[in-house]
């Protein structure tokens, strides 16, 4: 088949400016922001969950120390290395959620989208233009940045004869001012050094920023230079965007993830990676995919079409192999699109065991809905009269993962759902006693739904109750008011999906050995884990672990294998 005739590039768009930030070590700068006498300067500190460093500061990695090492491989390296235990996954998100808002209170158009923990997007195109239109091209090197367009005090002063931070690209020895694509890079590079500094002054953290026209782009150049610094792209042609992709491995493109690195080596050379070698890394460049004669938008869509391919993925990892990224970033909520809480289990068997893992997750479902979905009053929360839900979540699910035939290792996931109960939104009523009825009335109902899942007798790994299909406003108070934003969220539920059941570096959990976990952790679905690995935030890229068959994101393959391999 001659596929010759569709290789069209696909159309750059140049202007929008996306900034993405990124947090440095961002475990290990919570902990030490948290403590400061843990790791003073220049101590090595690794986070640990279970036998893994999530993350490792700075000064580890200069001895060596890896993300996702094993902390007996890490300790070796580094014999100084200092541990502590991240489980506990609520100081994370704190942070995260308080470094957002103040990020996000810089935006106009509230264009911020989180993604995982501990990066954000961020479209400034709004505050750049603007500034754009009020710069003075006689003394750019004393120039003011406007953050607010009424009030012209608001704002910082910059010196616009040069870039701020890194820059990749060449920059022209004469640039010319009167190229908007130029100036936005050029603008944005100072908002974003701007940004970088407020939140290292006014929280003490670190962050490292990419500076370019899409969220892929964003994301790929920011990481260039880390940490504690920024890269602006400065392409101002498509190909000076291609070349830039071109030297880039296949494999580092958010959206291109393990599995089709895979088939894409294997169409290109004709043989593909051996199987199970999950350390094997393709080393393939997006130029040598992008250029050769075999590959188009058609030819892509036949060679990753298969059970549960996305229609379109032709034309969409086309489109990223050229540096070309459409998606806008997302408006920011203040209401999640649900809210989950789980916990795993070394093997529940018995109902009393059950009932009370249920209430406890119940009674910590209930509190998070309350700080979550409840309107905030200026300290007046203790009247609890003055309250109201911004939202009501309609559905509850029961999910459960159970080890169903030992011997087949093999796990079952099921879940149920049904109507969330109305007396859960009862400010009057003392929370213990919501738990039980919560229980009583709807999770063990749910439960006995669940009965067939159960083989000879229980034995649950894991149980995630869920309170989802949010409705916002207060239905009640105001028939029809109600609003409902499932649909609003359904791409980024569908964009998560496969980690919907995990918990950050629930990859690295013991499963085997039944080590009890955490303490039970919230799921927001806006809460993913983001790694520079992962397989991108659009694409369901979901491996499964090839001796388990558990379905794993493809960034958490690799740590979740090392398990089975302390196994052996
Ligand atoms: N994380 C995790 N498991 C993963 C990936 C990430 O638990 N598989 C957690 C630990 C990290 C945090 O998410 O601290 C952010 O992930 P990053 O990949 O951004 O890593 P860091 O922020 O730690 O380091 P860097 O400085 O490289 O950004
Ligand atoms: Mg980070
Ligand atoms: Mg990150």
């Amino acid at each position: 088949m001659d596929f010759t005739q569709s290789r069209k590039p696909p159309t750059h768009s140049h202007n929008r400016l996306i900034l993405q930030f990124d947090y440095d070590c961002f475990y290990a700068q919570v902990h030490t922001i948290l403590n400061p006498s843990l790791a003073p300067p220049g101590t090595p500190l690794g986070i640990k969950q279970k036998n893994i460093l999530a993350t490792c500061n700075y000064a580890a990695r200069a001895r060596g120390v890896r993300k996702l090492m094993l902390v007996t491989e890490a300790s070796r390296l580094c014999p100084e290395l200092r541990l502590v235990d991240g489980e506990d996954l609520t100081p994370f998100r704190d942070i995260s959620k308080k470094l957002f808002g103040f990020v996000r209170g810089f935006s106009w158009c509230g264009r911020v989208e989180r993604l995982g923990l501990d990066e954000i997007f961020m479209d400034v195109t709004d505050l750049v233009d603007h500034n754009i239109s009020c710069l003075n091209r006689n003394g750019l090197e004393s120039s003011f940045f406007y953050l607010s367009k009424q009030d012209p005090e608001k704002g910082f002063p910059c010196d616009l004869t040069t870039f701020a931070g890194m820059v990749e690209g060449e920059v022209p020895d004469k640039p010319n001012y009167d190229d908007v694509r130029f100036l936005r890079l050029l603008l944005g590079s100072h908002l974003a050094l701007y940004l970088r500094t407020r939140i290292e002054d006014d929280y003490g953290y670190t962050s490292t920023c990419g500076v370019s026209t899409n969220k892929v782009l964003s994301k790929l150049v920011g990481a260039r230079h880390k940490p504690r610094n920024q890269t602006t792209l400065l392409a101002l042609t498509d190909d000076d965007v291609t070349n830039f992709m071109d030297d880039l491995k296949l494999r580092s493109v958010p959206g291109i993830g393990f599995k089709m690195a895979s088939i894409l080596e294997s169409h290109l050379t004709g043989h593909s990676p051996p199987e199970n070698s999950h350390e094997c890394e393709s080393k393939l460049k997006v130029g040598q995919v992008r250029k050769s004669p075999k590959i188009s938008p058609a030819s892509l869509e036949k060679m990753l079409s298969g059970p549960g391919a996305e229609r379109g993925a032709g034309s969409r990892i086309w489109q990223l192999l050229h540096g070309v990224d459409p998606s806008e970033v997302k408006e920011a909520s203040d209401v999640p699109s649900q809210i989950s809480i789980e916990d795993t289990y070394k093997g529940l068997s018995t109902m009393p065991q059950i009932i009370e893992e249920l209430h406890k997750l119940s009674h910590s479902l209930l509190r998070r809905m309350k700080i979550d979905l409840l309107t905030r009053g200026d300290g007046a929360l203790a009247d609890a009269g003055e309250q109201r839900w911004l939202a009501r979540p309609r559905t509850l699910r029961l999910s459960i993962r159970s080890w169903h035939n030992m011997h087949a290792q093999n796990y079952q996931r099921a879940s149920r759902s049904g109507p969330l109960p109305n007396f859960v939104f009862d400010l009057q009523s003392d929370m213990e006693h919501l738990a039980e009825r919560l229980v009583s009335e709807a999770l063990l109902p749910l439960l006995r739904r669940l009965s067939s899942e159960k083989g000879p007798k229980w034995n649950l790994q894991l149980i995630n109750i869920c309170a989802a299909n949010m409705v916002m406003g207060a239905a009640e108070d105001r028939p029809g008011v109600g609003r409902n934003i499932a649909s609003m969220f359904k791409h980024q539920d569908e964009a998560l999906r496969p980690w919907r059941v995990m918990q950050d570096g629930s990859d690295v959990d013991d499963e085997e050995t039944g080590e009890r976990n955490s303490p039970p952790q919230v799921q927001d679905p806006e809460e993913t884990p983001a790694s520079d690995t992962e397989g991108g935030w659009e694409e369901s890229d979901n491996d499964s672990c090839p001796q388990c068959g558990h379905a794993i994101p493809a960034f958490a393959l690799a740590a979740h294998l090392r398990y089975h391999d302390l196994e052996e």
